[in-house]
């Protein structure tokens, strides 16, 4: 039988992963670290999800790490990540589709004031709000990969003005583009509504600070499902408290799960979900992953592969 395979994440027992690659694969030596990993040097192939630092180093025939999610900079942050073993993340098309009903659903609260309603009939009122026209609500999508694409695409079909921005130019029909550190500012300045949906990399950490929310228009609105690292949190809480900012629906942290004492829990302009945004389904996930398991089985090209230099 071929090397084992190892489910290297503390989320779930794994069992739902093993019932999906068996159903590609036929039989599997298949190991979880709650059930135990057995003699390591005996894995080849890892499925990892915030591994803890320097285990991935103790497989020391492992020849391919999947990452069990589509971000990859709960692997990089490891630095005793083995070298030389060839990264793939998966590619989810169900994950993908929860990610931009996420930002579809906080961006139509804040668009038809939903929050204000809310309000309004806990005290009995009977109030229309002004209304803003679709037209002049601009959306801005930070990240350009699969989630961001599909993202900015859901919004334009609904009627919003809408850009994304990336690091490196791209064009995507029905969408304006800004990328890199000068079209920053410009993307910011002409958006009401900011999706975030960046990777966490060495250029991404800490973008979100007092600069980037002073460039948003006076009332924006932050919806965060990328990584809480890209925002400096008092600059954020500070956006939000002068009002120049108009909310924020946060799912992801700088810690997590976030603090009980944390000031985002109790903010009246904040919302917050525990990383649900989009959550990795191995029905969906799977067959890029049962696909590379067989190309790297047949000495063959990988499909989503992440190249450690750039983090994604
Ligand atoms: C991911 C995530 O990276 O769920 O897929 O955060």
């Amino acid at each position: 039988m071929a090397g084992a395979i190892a489910y290297v994440s503390r989320d779930t027992d794994g069992v739902a992963w093993r019932k999906v690659l068996e159903a590609g694969l036929g039989p599997i030596d298949y190991r979880t670290l709650a059930g135990g990993l057995g003699n390591t040097d005996e894995i080849e192939i890892a499925l990892a999800w915030k591994p803890k630092p320097g285990l991935l180093a103790s497989f020391r025939n492992m020849r391919m790490i999947v990452s069990l999610g589509m971000g990859v900079d709960h692997l990089l942050a490891d630095d005793r990540l083995p070298e030389g073993v060839p990264i793939t993340r998966i590619m989810d098309d169900g994950l993908v589709g929860q990610m931009s009903e996420y930002a579809i659903y906080w961006a139509l609260r804040h668009h038809r004031d939903i929050d204000r309603y809310e309000a309004s009939q806990r005290a009995r009122t009977w109030k229309p709000e002004e209304f803003v026209d679709t037209i002049h609500r601009r959306i801005g999508v930070m990240g350009l990969g699969t989630i961001g694409q599909d993202t900015a695409r859901k919004f334009a079909m609904l009627g919003f003005p809408t850009a994304g921005w990336s690091r490196t130019a791209k064009e995507i029909a029905g969408i304006e583009t800004f990328h890199g550190a000068d079209g920053f500012r410009e993307f910011l300045a002409r958006t009401d509504i900011l999706v975030d949906v960046l990777p966490l990399t060495r250029d991404t950490k800490g973008l979100l600070d007092g600069k980037a929310f002073s460039a948003l228009p006076r009332g924006a609105y932050f919806i965060n499902m990328a990584r809480g690292g890209h925002v400096v949190d008092v600059d954020l809480l500070a956006a939000l408290d002068s009002e120049h900012l108009g909310g924020a629906a946060l799912d992801v942290f700088n810690t997590e799960p976030l603090p009980p004492d944390h000031p985002y829990w109790t903010h009246p302009r904040v919302h917050v979900t525990p990383h649900v945004a989009g959550a990795t389904n191995p029905r969906t996930a799977s067959p890029g992953v049962i696909e590379n398991i067989k190309r790297l089985r047949a000495g063959q090209p990988l499909i989503n592969t992440v190249d450690p230099k750039t983090g994604y």
